[in-house]
């Protein structure tokens, strides 16, 4: 979800493969199509270029200009970022009436999850729509607690602010239950677009979205990478080696080049750490602090450090 593809036909509708695609901007954003379906990088809203080498015979090269809406092919990110555009106008919607809506989603896959239960301490209890939403009254500011169960996922208490009617962030992702092992899930608001979650194992393996995206073995993988605000992006750890070291960190891809940037510290990021059945711990960014790097925690024998 989220991540831009498509297809390469032939005028006779045969797949083409093999095809390289350049995209102007991005020099260094080159990926080749395996079977006529290609991925493609980056913010997909805006126009661009892109060349397409046949065969790797740049004197064929074909130059094309894609626009969004205009490629057929593009259509599969297009309805993405607009269905993302219509739940937004959604809670601005409900806003406007004067209630305050959270959002939940699955947090291996980032679907919504229908007929949850949230309970919230002094407020009450609400069921998720289908789109995953609940929405409550105006609040005096303060701090808050809620409970999210449903059957199959791990049951959470989510703290969150109220202050002037705003939540730091409205979109929460609950993990699906677990047998063993453990699930890092990061959450974060809309800017900035795209923060990357890391889980190093010392001396083993290294998974995000820039490094590893399965350990070697299989026993840990990244599910999810989100480069369009928000999150879920997540991490699976399928089995806990309790005599290892974990470190648990996320980066700011989007403000890479500027070390000074506070957008990571302002952008409402949440981690939380899923072991088994239940939330084992909940962490949120610091605020107010310049950088594009947060050391979230480390697990060491089998238990999440503050
Ligand atoms: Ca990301």
């Amino acid at each position: 979800m989220g991540k831009p593809c498509g297809e390469l036909k032939g005028l006779h509708n045969s797949f083409l493969f093999n095809i390289g695609i350049i995209r102007q901007q991005f020099f260094n954003s080159l990926s080749r199509t395996d079977l006529g379906n290609y991925p493609s990088q980056g913010n997909p809203c805006s126009p661009f270029v892109c060349a397409l080498s046949l065969g790797g015979n740049m004197k064929r090269l074909l130059v094309l200009i894609f626009a969004l809406g205009l490629a057929a092919g593009l259509s599969g990110q297009s309805d993405d970022r607009a269905e993302d555009l219509r739940i937004q106008r959604r809670l601005m919607a409900l806003k406007m009436e004067g209630l305050i809506p959270m959002r939940f989603a699955n947090g291996v896959d980032g679907t919504p999850i229908s007929g949850g239960k949230a309970a919230i301490e002094g407020i009450g209890v609400f069921e998720t729509d289908r789109e995953g939403i609940i929405a409550f009254p105006e609040q005096e500011d303060g701090f808050f607690t809620l409970e999210f169960s449903k059957e199959g996922f791990v049951t959470t208490e989510i703290g969150f602010e109220i202050k002037l009617n705003n939540l730091s962030a409205n979109r929460f992702s609950i993990s699906p239950e677990l047998v063993q092992g453990f699930r890092v899930v990061l959450d974060w608001g809309e800017k900035p677009e795209d923060l990357d979650l890391h889980v190093e194992k010392q001396g083993a393996y290294h998974i995000s979205f820039w490094n590893s995206r399965t350990a070697a073995d299989g026993s840990a993988f990244l599910d999810r990478d989100d480069r369009q605000s928000y999150g879920p992006e997540t991490i699976t750890v399928e089995q806990l080696d309790r005599a290892a070291v974990y470190d648990i960190y996320v980066t700011d891809y989007t403000n890479l080049r500027r070390p000074d940037s506070r957008a990571l510290s302002q952008s409402g990021a949440a981690v939380r750490i899923y072991q088994g059945s239940r939330l084992a711990e909940a962490f949120t960014v610091p605020p107010n602090r310049p950088g594009t790097i947060w050391r979230v925690c480390r697990i060491t024998g089998g238990r999440v450090e503050r």
